[in-house]
Formats: C-alpha cells, sequence, structure tokens
C-alpha cells in the first residue's frame, strides 16, 4: 500500500516505522523542513516495547511545501493517516494544504483524540473517503527521527456513518496486524471515540499534573481517587448526551494504565516538550457537552486550570 502519513509526532512515527518495516510504501510528512531533512539523511529508528531496535527508511516531506508530495509528485496514496493534533483541524489553511496530500479517491484515516475533528474534515473531503481510527497504543518518540512502542494497544477503525465495511477497509485490520497492531473494523465509532474521549479526560490530565506514567496513576491511592471522579463525572454527561458505553468501561480504563504502564501520556508529552496541550479538546469538551445540560464538571473544571497554569510557565505555544 502507499501511505501518507500526516503529522510526525508520537504516534504518527510510530505508524511511520511499522508500516515500513512491514514492506508499505509510506512517506511521512512533518511540519518542519528539518525534521524531514532528518528523517530522510538518517531514517526512521524504532525501538520496540522489548527493546529492540530497527532503523525504517521512510521518506519524508515537509507541510510547508506540499507541492513536493502534492498532485505533481508521486502518485497519489491508496491511505493518508492522519496524526496531527485535534486542534490544526480547525484551520481552514491547514484543510486547505492537506487536500494537496490525497489524491481523488485516497482515503483518510483520522487518529485524533477528542470530538469534533470528523466534522470539520467532512466540510473538506467527501464523508465516504473519511474513517475514524481510535487507538491505545502508547508510543514515545524520542527524538525528531526516533520513536519507542511503550505500550501496546487496540485500534479500532470506522466511518461515522456505519456504512457496510468496503474493501479498502478490510483489508485494513491485516494490513495494520502484519505491522504488528491490534485493529478491528467497528460500526459503532461513535460509541468508540467517546468512550476515548473518556479514556484520555481520566488519564491524561492527572498523569500530565503529576508527572507519572499511565502505570503508576491507579497505583496510587490518591490518584486513583482522582481517575474515580473524573470518570463518574465524564460518565453523568455521556448518559446525559445519550451515547451508549459498553459495561466494563472502567476496568477498562485501568487496562489501558495496565498495558500502556511504561507510557507517558500525550498530555504529559506535550507538557515536557514545551507544547500547547489538548486539554480544551479532551476535558474541555466534556465540559461543554455537560453545560448543554446543565451539569456540573467540578472536578475535570479543576484539572483543566492546573494544566494550564502548568502549559503557560512552560509552553512555548506550538
Ligand atoms: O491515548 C493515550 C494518550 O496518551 O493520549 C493513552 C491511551 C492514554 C496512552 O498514553
Amino acid at each position: 500500500m502507499q501511505i501518507t502519513i500526516v503529522g510526525a509526532g508520537s504516534i504518527g512515527l510510530l505508524l511511520a516505522a511499522r508500516f515500513s518495516l512491514a514492506g508499505h510504501a509510506v512517506l511521512l510528512v512533518t511540519r518542519t523542513a528539518e525534521q524531514a531533512q532528518l528523517v530522510n539523511a538518517r531514517g526512521l529508528a524504532f525501538t520496540d516495547a522489548g527493546g529492540t531496535a530497527a532503523l525504517a527508511r521512510v521518506r519524508a516531506a515537509s507541510f510547508a511545501a506540499p507541492g513536493a508530495a502534492g498532485p505533481s509528485g508521486p502518485a497519489a496514496p491508496d491511505w493518508l493517516f492522519l496524526t496531527v493534533k485535534q486542534k490544526d483541524l480547525h484551520h481552514r489553511e491547514f484543510l486547505a494544504q492537506l487536500r494537496g496530500f490525497a489524491g481523488p479517491s485516497t482515503r483518510l484515516l483520522c487518529f485524533q483524540n477528542g470530538v469534533g475533528h470528523m466534522e470539520a474534515l467532512a466540510a473538506v473531503f467527501p464523508p465516504h473517503l473519511l474513517y475514524a481510527a481510535v487507538t491505545t497504543e502508547g508510543a514515545r518518540r524520542t527524538s525528531p527521527c526516533a520513536v519507542t512502542h511503550t505500550g501496546r494497544g487496540l485500534t479500532e477503525i470506522g466511518r461515522l456513518d456505519a456504512a457496510p465495511a468496503g474493501m479498502p477497509e478490510k483489508k485494513l485490520p491485516e494490513a495494520f496486524a502484519e505491522a504488528g497492531f491490534t485493529a478491528r473494523l467497528s460500526n459503532e465509532m461513535v460509541s468508540v471515540i467517546y468512550q476515548k474521549l473518556l479514556i484520555n479526560a481520566v488519564i491524561n490530565p492527572l498523569t500530565a499534573i503529576a508527572r507519572i506514567t499511565n502505570g503508576e496513576l491507579p497505583a496510587r491511592e490518591a490518584s486513583l481517587s482522582l481517575m474515580r471522579d473524573l470518570f463518574e463525572e465524564g460518565i453523568q454527561v455521556m448518559s446525559a448526551e445519550g451515547i451508549s458505553l459498553p459495561a466494563g468501561l472502567w476496568e477498562r480504563i485501568l487496562e489501558v494504565c495496565n498495558k500502556t504502564a511504561a507510557n507517558r501520556s500525550s498530555m504529559l508529552q506535550d507538557l515536557e516538550a514545551g507544547r500547547t496541550t489538548e486539554i480544551d479538546w479532551i476535558n474541555g469538551s466534556l465540559i461543554q457537552l455537560a453545560q448543554r445540560h446543565g451539569i456540573q464538571l467540578q472536578v475535570h473544571k479543576t484539572v483543566c486550570r492546573m494544566v494550564k497554569t502548568i502549559e503557560s510557565q512552560t509552553s512555548g505555544g506550538s
């Protein structure tokens, strides 16, 4: 398969390395020209959870120069994996540039945390080419051209309109398995997206505030009880919204912590790198939903304020 991956953070680099090592033609689209140059010159250094290292030869181009990979460049990809942050998708300029990396029948697989991204993309791409992916894989970008697979998870893939699976996406779980991931198709992506929203809203701010790994979070009594508070407030909003959630979601959150025990959540990685976090798109989205139903989310509001305070001390704003 020809795969273009737009976004070279932890998950983007992880997908680029593993799909390239599995023999797919991967183009990685980076934010900066410097990162593209590094990846082209040195390759992508990949380390799996057991510490085994491999070098993936990945072609890279910078987002700043889409003409290099756009319609006049190499053949259009079969799939475009979109791994940029949710906030990037709410800029018209970015969406217009993104079009330059897709051909008329390129399918987009969108890996964003939070909610609202699929709607933003549907304004620009035909809905039948849009797929959501929700992943609980843990990854750490250790340099602009190096990534470690820190924890195994599950990737769920599907369309939001629950249309019957077509041939292109039927082949995806197998391609993911060959690349070393566990993936499955789902026709309940709205619920899956909200489950992931809750997982991130419980794990990410607390790991970011306490600066601890996902595994340390439930191991401490005080943080475990805060996790439970965030979870219960979140469940209240989702049931007011009429989102159907499976039984055992609390246990699933504990399982994600366990399976990605060595991982530093994406929010903690953002804070440590001085980047703006996704708190507004994660806990902030829940707070907005709650307002529609007159529900107060005191614990979510408190963690938002705390993360934003830390962010204002460390962020360079990117
Ligand atoms: O999605 C994640 C994140 O860090 O954003 C989890 C699943 C919590 C893994 O760290």
